[in-house]
């Protein structure tokens, strides 16, 4: 499918840093993409509602990853899917009695917009689920005619056994697995299974389901994991540099995968490292479609906040940490923009380099996007105390923050 327009990130004088982030796997920090092109999969939406908050944080912080990677110079190849066939999809159609697809459909469109006005970076793939099948199905045919799969009952289950590193990605112990697989999508006590923990490759058509034939698996449709090891390995191939999504995805999805890819070609890894954001909540929970209780980036924007607002208030947060969303962050966002829009507006001001050197830094250093906005409101702050005669200071100021941080001034 098509992905959304890019907007425009302007080139910036100087040199940018190597990133440093926080891998999950290893549990500590590496620095990515030695090489000229950078290889990004990041994790897409079901898009059975509206983009809130909580997807658009975690978007927002591999966006930095790709600015601060282009900073330094480095080509990126991203690869984004849209899970537009999967249970609680499935589930909201039937329970609105809309068809499934023109659901889907219309929520993709909507998130389109939606990173559109975020200025969020569209991957150069955009892949859907139901257009990524042709490739799914030999995957699955691959892993069951090797013994990494097997069936039960018509469904085709991945067994974790058949990959040495299952578990390194999470680095969770059996009974926490069993646990998160039981609320995240598995089904560890149906009675046949191998292992519970195993993951579903494939499912037999159920009743009234859509489900796709004519191939050795028999009509049905895939499991979501080895639908992003599908598009994966296609567009980006094995030992990609990131694969990113929310802290909910290390387990299972991100580990599975990664013991699908790995299992299916011997090699390690499936992605040279896993990086996770945290979860926003609201009013005390978790931001998630099925507990409803959301905060929507096109509602946001249909009452009139600035799209710029918005990106202020999820950048005023470190990517890693969980955090609540409330009033008091956008307005406390809308102010900075403000000001920040009012520095830059004059013709001259303090000299801007060290604004830069710092927002590098902060970026590099794990994505510290607070850190980054306190150089840029400590220039501003200066701007309005007392001024300064450098007359490219704001133009650098405003490229500064459009191209590293995704907010035009
Ligand atoms: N389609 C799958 C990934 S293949 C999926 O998880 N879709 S999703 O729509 O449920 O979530 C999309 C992305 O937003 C995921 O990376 C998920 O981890 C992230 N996400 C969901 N809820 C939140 C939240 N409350 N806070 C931060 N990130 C969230
Ligand atoms: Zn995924």
């Amino acid at each position: 499918m098509h992905a959304w327009p890019a907007s425009e990130v302007p080139a910036l004088p100087g040199t940018g840093r190597d990133l440093r982030i926080h891998d999950t796997a290893t549990g500590g920090r590496v620095t990515l993409a030695h090489g000229p092109v950078a290889r990004l999969y990041v994790c897409g939406i079901t898009p059975y509602d509206a983009t809130h908050l909580g997807h658009a944080a975690t978007y927002n912080a591999f966006d930095l990853v790709q600015r601060v990677w282009l900073d330094n110079q480095r080509q990126v190849h991203y690869v984004q899917n849209v899970t537009d066939v999967d249970d609680p999809l499935l589930e909201r159609a039937l329970a609105t009695g809309e068809d499934w697809a023109a659901l889907a459909e219309r929520e993709t469109a909507l998130f389109r917009e939606d990173m559109t006005a975020l200025r969020m970076l569209p991957p150069a793939h955009f892949v859907g689920a139901v257009e990524a099948i042709p490739g799914i199905v030999p995957l699955v045919e691959r892993l069951r005619d090797s013994g990494a799969a097997y069936e039960l009952d018509g469904d085709v289950y991945f067994s974790v056994e058949s990959d040495p590193h299952f578990g390194e990605v999470s680095g969770l112990d059996a009974a926490t697995m069993r646990q998160l697989s039981a609320e995240r999508g598995g089904d560890p006590d149906r009675p046949g299974k191998k292992n519970p923990l195993d993951p579903m490759l494939w499912m037999a058509a159920r009743d009234g389901e859509p489900h796709w034939d004519g191939h050795s698996l028999g009509p049905g449709r895939p499991g979501w994991h080895i639908e992003c090891v599908a598009i994966a390995l296609k567009h980006l191939g094995m030992g990609f540099d990131m694969q990113g999504g929310g802290s909910d995805l290390a387990f299972p999805h991100h580990e599975m995968g990664a013991s699908h890819a790995q299992a299916l070609t011997g090699e390690f890894p499936f992605a040279q490292s896993y990086v996770h954001a945290g979860m926003v909540a609201l009013d005390g929970e978790k931001m998630s479609k099925s507990k409803g209780n959301l905060v929507f980036v096109s509602a946001l924007r249909r009452a009139g906040t600035d799209p710029a607002a918005i990106r202020l208030a999820l950048l005023a947060h470190h990517y890693r940490s969980d955090w609540e969303y409330t009033e008091a962050v956008l307005d406390e966002a809308v102010a900075r923009l403000a000001r920040w829009r009012a520095a830059v507006s004059r013709p001259d001001g303090p000299a801007a380099e060290g604004m830069l050197d710092a927002v590098r830094e902060a970026l590099a250093d794990d994505l510290d996007a607070p850190a980054a906005l306190r150089a840029v409101d400590l220039w501003a702050e200066t701007q309005a105390a007392v001024g300064g005669t450098d007359e490219g200071a704001p133009g650098l100021v405003s490229r500064t923050v459009d191209a590293l941080l995704g907010v035009a001034l």
